[in-house]
């Protein structure tokens, strides 16, 4: 078992406090919360300018979530959620981290922080340099920065030394000119935060329907007949989403929500929009409530297969939409043969739900043509992740519920630029058609072997095979699994780089020599030497449009992501023939080159300055499945968990609350599930607590068991809750300790982040 270090938060207990769990989400209270961060990080005055401009088609991408705005009206001062005004108010924040708050503060004592306190410093004003040995951060020059970096790059004995991460905030001009620099520095070493987060969806959606990104529009949920929500909470993690599923509810469309926990979000919702609506019981979302057990959605959605079959032969035409399979698809007769191995007495217990419930969903499917299923990490975080997602296919292939006005596929995104990033991309197993473009018109060649993911970028410097890290933005220590693993795997680089807006740990945990290039953020004003500049992102529904910065930057020396590549590529590469200064002094010049490299951008620079955007071309919305290996849709054969919990172990699923976004910490807070003040929980049902004779508030550890390796996490409050037996919820970052590095999903090499095998140890 590893000893707990620096790399993990704090055991502290910040006095917690549990209130009755909220009938409804958003509403007055919501609007209270926003306002109160908005005060306290910017101020009411600055505050309220900055969400005037927020998601407004002359404004800024809200850098929340990737949840997209709507492609007509948009409501003054209002196109925002909670936690949008939260991120905005982060960004913001007056809090500076100077050259000063360095010099006073050494490395080992911001290492003591939570991380709501580090993150709570502030904002990160001048670029920092930590040599070898020193406990303080120094401030550097940008130019002796670069020339740190290159100087190190240029030392590997290859270029797949280097590991360069990315985060999904970057713009996609940022992104395409980091991928670049990247390419002709000679490697494809380009993890990024997707592969731990929708690489499942992307793997799934790709080998069946030929496209990684989904297919619905917002206007889809005006016109379905039936919306899935599936292993998502977006009440807080995409509340605007909570307005698209009202207007679902209003014209007539019905709602089922398959979870572990009764999220309050998707249980009934106040308009933030309408305060005539605060008052009063609000809008029940939820028709049909499923609360399955931790990855029990593959034998659910089996059961669900196969009562579908089952009526389908017994009434032939009455489920299956013979011309579009016929048309469409393939594989249709393997799908079948193998829901026969399976039968449903098996499968039900996975499940922890009855067959009337399951018939109840399978009869809504049945009798409904256009269905949409959305879903986050409760699916793609699981060893069996691409299943999950492929057995969703399955069911929509069969009702031909793709490629049609209110019908298919919605894996809902993260970061609010995470897609555009890999539109761009960043990805480590690039397809050779995006590197022959990039060869062509940028004059070198690319590096044809694919390169590390997130898991296998730490495993390369854990074994030294790497020593060189790189951070586009992101928290690596802090977001990846097996804390103490990778914080090795850190500390043996020999350089680590984090390009960053504010201090987090990874600040922290770093190799023996590290920097800190302090960037601008999405709502600060980017002037090049052609004047001010906008960038560029895409949304989950795969609409590419324009974000303006309206504040004065927080510090004269920030530079923009794109002017940090550049600088950084003019001293690494020696033989680039890339004009890379030039590249940066106007943005057009950048969407230029994507225009000639990447399909879809036809007159970029004229399009994006349409307000509102334009659509990325998306096959699959086409009813086109060409581009698949067998040019069909392809049904497919899934796997349902394969976990066998002993009688003293639990599943547990490290989850966000309502008060953080990733491992950035607003708050204590997690108002939707009765907790306050306090993150060192874990969420259990009240017999398990039984059964383990812990009481409410009880002090408890957790060790993980993955073959024959334990983790341990130290010092949890046991908080009873409507959670089926067996499962448990902690929160991240502090539980992904627990998280083996070999535990990973099949295919997409996801961590387990949603399956932990834990036991639970009283005090
Ligand atoms: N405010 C805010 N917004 C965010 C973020 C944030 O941290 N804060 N993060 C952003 C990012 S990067 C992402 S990827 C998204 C994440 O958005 P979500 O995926 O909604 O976030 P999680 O908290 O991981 O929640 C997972 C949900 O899945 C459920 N779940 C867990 N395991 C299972 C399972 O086995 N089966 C089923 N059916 N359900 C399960 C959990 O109970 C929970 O409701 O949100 C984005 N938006
Ligand atoms: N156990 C567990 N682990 C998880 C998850 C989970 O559900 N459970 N979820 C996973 C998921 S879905 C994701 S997406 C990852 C997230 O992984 P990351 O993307 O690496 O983490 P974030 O917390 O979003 O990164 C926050 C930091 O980004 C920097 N930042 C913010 N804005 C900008 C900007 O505009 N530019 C730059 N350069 N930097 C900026 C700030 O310094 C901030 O501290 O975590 C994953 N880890
Ligand atoms: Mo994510």
């Amino acid at each position: 078992m590893h000893k707990k270090t620096d790399a993990q938060p704090p055991e502290k207990l910040t006095g917690i406090q549990t209130i009755d769990i909220p009938k409804s989400a958003v509403g007055a209270k919501a609007i209270k919360s926003a306002l109160a961060h908005i005060n306290d990080e910017v101020g009411i005055i600055k505050g309220i300018g900055l969400l005037k401009s927020l998601n407004q088609k002359n404004g800024f991408d809200c850098p929340g979530c990737a949840w997209p705005d709507p492609d007509a009206k948009r409501a003054f001062l209002a196109e925002y959620c909670e936690n949008g005004a939260k991120a905005v108010a982060e960004e913001a924040t007056k809090n500076k981290v100077s050259p000063l708050f360095f010099a006073t503060h050494s490395v080992k004592e911001l290492s003591k922080l939570s991380d709501y306190e580090i993150g709570k410093s502030g904002r990160i004003t001048h670029p920092m340099y930590l040599p070898e040995g020193k406990d303080n951060y120094e401030e550097i020059s940008w130019n002796n920065a670069f020339k740190i970096i290159g100087n190190e790059l240029n030392a590997l004995d290859s270029p797949d030394e280097a590991i360069f991460y990315t985060s999904g905030r970057t713009s996609n001009e940022a992104a395409f000119l980091y991928q670049l620099f990247v390419r002709q520095f000679g490697t494809n070493n380009l993890p990024d935060c997707s592969n731990m987060c929708h690489e499942s969806s992307g793997a799934a959606l790709s080998e069946t329907l030929g496209i990684g990104k989904g297919s619905v529009t917002l206007d889809d949920f005006n016109h379905t007949d039936l919306v899935i929500v599936i292993g998502q909470n977006p009440g807080t993690n995409h509340p605007r989403m909570l307005t698209a599923l009202s207007e679902t509810k209003k014209k007539g469309g019905k709602i089922i929500t398959i979870n572990p926990l009764p999220e309050v979000g998707l249980l009934n919702y106040k308009d933030p929009q309408n305060p005539l609506k605060w008052i009063g019981s609000g809008q029940n979302l939820t028709d049909l409530f499923l609360q399955i057990k931790i990855n029990g959605d593959v034998a659910l959605l089996k059961v669900i297969l196969k009562l579908m079959k089952e009526k389908e032969d017994a009434e032939p035409y009455s489920v299956f939409n013979h011309q579009f399979i016929e048309e469409k698809t393939a594989g249709l007769d393997i799908l079948l043969k193998d829901l026969d191995n399976y039968s449903i007495n098996e499968l039900l217990p996975q499940t922890g739900l009855t067959l009337a419930q399951i018939k109840e969903a399978t009869n809504l499917i049945i009798n409904n043509e256009k269905i949409i299923f959305c879903w986050a990490m409760g699916l793609t975080q699981h060893k069996n992740g691409v299943d999950n997602i492929r057995e969703i296919v399955n069911i929509l292939l069969l009702k031909g519920s793709i490629g049609k006005q209110g019908a298919g596929t919605c894996p809902v995104r993260g970061h609010s630029n995470v897609q555009g990033d890999r539109t761009m991309g960043i990805w480590e197993k690039p397809l050779a058609s995006f590197l022959d473009n990039l060869e062509k018109e940028f004059s070198f060649k690319a590096p044809r072997k694919h390169g590390f993911d997130v898991v296998d970028a730490i495993e390369a410097m854990h074994q030294k095979k790497a020593k060189v890290f790189f951070g586009m933005g992101g928290n690596f220590i802090s977001a990846t699994p097996d804390t103490e693993f990778t914080a090795e795997a850190l500390q043996n680089c020999n350089l680590t780089v984090q390009v960053s807006t504010k201090l987090n740990r990874s600040h922290l945990i770093h190799g023996k020599k590290a920097l800190i290039l302090p960037c601008l953020g999405r709502s600060e004003k980017d002037f090049q030497a052609s004047g001010e500049q906008f960038i560029s992102v895409e949304n989950s529904m795969g609409i590419v449009h324009q974000s303006h910065g309206h504040l004065e930057p927080c510090s004269e020396k920030l530079l923009s992501e794109p002017a940090i590549v550049a600088g950084l590529a003019n001293v690494t590469l020696k033989n680039s023939t890339t004009n890379w200064s030039k590249l940066i002094s106007n943005y057009d010049l950048i969407r230029n080159k994507i225009e000639a490299t990447i399909p879809g951008f036809q007159n970029f620079n004229k399009r994006v300055r349409v307000k509102g955007g334009f659509y990325l071309p998306n096959n699959a919305r086409e009813n086109n499945f060409e581009p698949t290996k067998t040019g069909k849709a392809n049904f497919s054969i899934n796997k349902p968990s394969e976990i066998k919990l002993k009688k003293n172990h639990f599943l547990m699923m490290t989850i966000r609350t309502h008060d953080q976004y990733n491992t950035t910490i607003y708050g204590l807070n997690d108002r939707y599930r009765g907790v306050l003040n306090e993150r060192r929980v874990i969420f259990m049902n009240q017999e398990d607590m039984n059964y383990l004779g812990i009481k409410k508030l009880d002090l408890v550890d957790l060790i993980s068991h993955f073959n024959d390796e334990k983790r341990e996490a130290k010092g949890f409050l046991a908080v009873p809750y409507n959670i089926p037996k067996q499962c448990t919820a902690t929160y991240f970052p502090e539980a992904n300790v627990l998280v083996p590095i070999k535990s990973k999903a099949d295919i997409s090499n996801t961590p387990t982040s949603k399956t932990v095998i834990i036991t639970i140890h009283k005090r």
